[in-house]
């Protein structure tokens, strides 16, 4: 490695005019001058001297156990901060554990920036075996939203530019950033090497929507008879929270918030109609999407579920995406743009005497609501031993309340549909889960990207079998003393711990785990604090221990075995499952 770094050098102009850098400098140097401070990653050969120099120059390092949690502690940062989160990885295994990250970044539109090491290309091209060798541009390709490679050192300053645009910019995404060893070698001239450095102008310009466009969508939402706003995570994304909140509010349409979207507004609001869901689903004549696709969560906007029989609905949709456009079913009004600028547009265009939906529709909403939550109270009074999802979940729920700036982590079958409907969020982007592809595994990499990112509490729900995806995280919330509380919903297996193998066999069924396991006692190994709780009470309690002492914590607490259902709310995603317990 070179002595000097651009930033370091003080010389005298003769020596100034010899000095150099190099490829290690000038990574950090990009990356620095387009603000970013945080690297997520796992070190090894080539890049334990890029991590190094990284901290060295003032970055923050955040070393993981496996880069999957990296990455998917890269992706939640971006989505939080508009600016892409840095993965850095070593070839081949670093490379492909991190590529899953990257992929679920990518489908589920965060931005983020895998940056691994590789071998070089005359090795890779040549296929003559080196250490670690993968063609790993390739392989990322079909996962990422771009891909680029660079050879030499003089480019670097483009290629972070060409990853940081491409992430954030439109649609955002993963971006793959293939450095080669080599090319971190490479000495350049300094004065020049500081040349070839590009700070990115309006990384993500806004998109201002088509006057016609927002006309068109004015009319259908004018004349809609039972209109509905679906707010998804890309409007949560946008950060256009003023706006979206004036465009509910003027327009007096019922509101329904996806799951990462809670907290747009508060769930409290008397316009979200989340309490009634099915029923605005199917009722409801014209929807509103913003920043939500119509995919499999949505029942791809058919069917049943949007009430099919009674008759086609009509659906505006905001998207800084045009080919989402028309991807399942007809859009009748599409605006493209950004959310902001969008949502800011049908504002102004709505003017003083736009019409408030009937009162109809919503005391029909109302009155569906009010049923569904008497009912779903009765079930959160009930104090069944041993604890259940839907107690435990309450208790979680009273101490959640009285901190709404804390960052709620979900994952599980159950316990991930369960927490969703009975948590309620008060404020934006503060709930991290499964997402679009309903992963498990998220759980320990959002949460630690999520208080590095944020500098506060997060509280991390999450089913037995979910958990263990990224458990071994748990060394990393304490190595870097983050205020972390885990709460592991333990049911003794996957879905539920009540299989038994159909065969009589020695090996137990294949959704079963040890049973009683104690998670809490993972973390004492590594100087954190462990709870066991088999009742509210001291889940409570150890929830507000945790919170009140912000250290590393996880409470172990013990579910009903026979609680919940195979595959949570998928259960039609299953239907062999269901045909066998025939
Ligand atoms: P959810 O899962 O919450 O329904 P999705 O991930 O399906 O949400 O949808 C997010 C959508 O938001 C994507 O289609 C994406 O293109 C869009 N999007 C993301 N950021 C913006 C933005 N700033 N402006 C407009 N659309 C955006
Ligand atoms: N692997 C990955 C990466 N993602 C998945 N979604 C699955 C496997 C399949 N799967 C689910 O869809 S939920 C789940 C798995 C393994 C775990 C459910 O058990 P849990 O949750 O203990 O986490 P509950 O709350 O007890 O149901």
């Amino acid at each position: 490695m070179a002595e000097a770094g651009i930033n370091d050098a003080q010389n005298s102009p003769a020596q100034e005019a010899q000095a150099t850098t190099d490829g290690f400098h000038l990574v950090i140097d990009a990356l620095k001058l387009n603000d970013i401070d945080t690297i997520f990653g796992l070190v090894g050969i080539p890049i334990t001297d890029l991590a190094r120099l990284a901290q060295a120059e003032g970055m923050r390092f955040i070393g993981f156990r496996h880069e999957q949690n990296a990455g998917n502690a890269a992706a939640v940062a971006g989505y939080m901060t508009k600016k892409p989160g840095i993965c850095l990885t070593v070839s081949a295994p670093g490379f492909l554990n991190g590529l899953t990250a990257l992929a679920n970044a990518t489908t589920n539109c965060f931005p983020m920036i895998l940056i691994s090491g590789s071998s070089e290309r005359e090795i890779v091209d040549l296929q003559q075996g080196d250490y670690e060798e993968m063609d790993q541009l390739n392989a990322a390709k079909p996962y990422a939203k771009a891909a680029y490679r660079v050879l030499h050192a003089e480019d670097i300053g483009v290629g972070v530019a060409r990853a940081i645009r491409a992430a954030v910019s439109g649609r955002p995404g993963g971006v793959y950033l293939d450095l080669p060893a080599k090319l971190l070698a490479q000495t350049i001239d300094a004065v020049k090497a500081k040349q070839s450095l590009i700070k990115v102008v309006d990384a993500a310009p806004r998109q201002i929507p088509a006057p016609d466009a927002v006309k068109r969508a004015l009319d259908v939402i004018r004349n809609a008879k039972r209109p509905l706003i679906l707010l998804g995570k890309g409007a949560a994304y946008a950060q256009a929270d003023a706006q979206i909140r004036e465009l509910v509010e003027k327009s007096g349409v019922p509101y329904l918030p996806m799951s990462m979207a809670k907290g747009l507004l508060p769930d409290t609001h008397e316009q979200s109609a989340s309490a009634a869901r099915s029923f605005v689903l199917a009722e409801a004549d014209a929807v509103v999407l913003i920043g939500a696709r119509l995919n499999w969560l949505l029942a791809h906007g058919k069917g049943k579920t949007w009430g099919a029989a009674a008759g086609p609905k009509q659906f505006v949709q905001i998207d800084i995406a045009p080919t989402e456009i028309d991807s399942n079913v007809a859009i009748e009004a599409p605006v493209i743009g950004d959310i902001g600028s969008c949502v800011e547009a049908l504002v102004a265009g709505m003017g003083a005497d736009f019409p408030k939906p009937s009162s109809e529709w919503l005391n029909a909403v109302a009155e569906r609501k009010n049923t569904n939550l008497a009912k779903m109270a009765a079930t959160l009074d009930k104090n069944p031993t041993p604890m259940n999802f839907h107690s435990a979940l309450r208790a979680i729920r009273d101490v959640l309340k009285t901190r709404p700036d804390i960052n709620v982590v979900n994952e599980g079958a159950n316990t991930l549909d369960y927490a969703r409907s009975i948590i309620d969020m008060y404020q934006p982007r503060k709930r991290f889960d499964s997402g679009t592809w309903g992963i498990m595994g998220i759980g320990m990499g959002f949460a630690i990207g999520a208080a590095v990112t944020s500098g506060t509490q997060v509280v991390a729900i999450e089913g037995d079998s979910a958990f263990g995806f990224s458990g071994m995280e748990l060394e990393t919330i304490c190595r870097y003393n983050l205020p972390v509380c885990t709460i592991v919903f333990n049911n003794n297996g996957v879905y539920r711990g009540t299989d038994v193998n159909p065969n009589g066999g020695a090996d137990v069924a294949p959704t079963v785990f040890v049973k009683g396991a104690r998670y809490d006692k993972m973390i004492e190994a590594f100087g954190g604090v462990g709870h066991q709780a088999t009742t509210p009470e001291e889940l409570t309690k150890a929830l507000l221990d945790a919170i009140a002492s912000g250290k590393p914590t996880l409470i172990n607490a013990v579910i009903d075995e026979s609680a919940g259902t195979e595959s949570g709310r998928l259960t039609n995603l299953n239907p062999q499952s269901a045909a066998m317990k025939k």
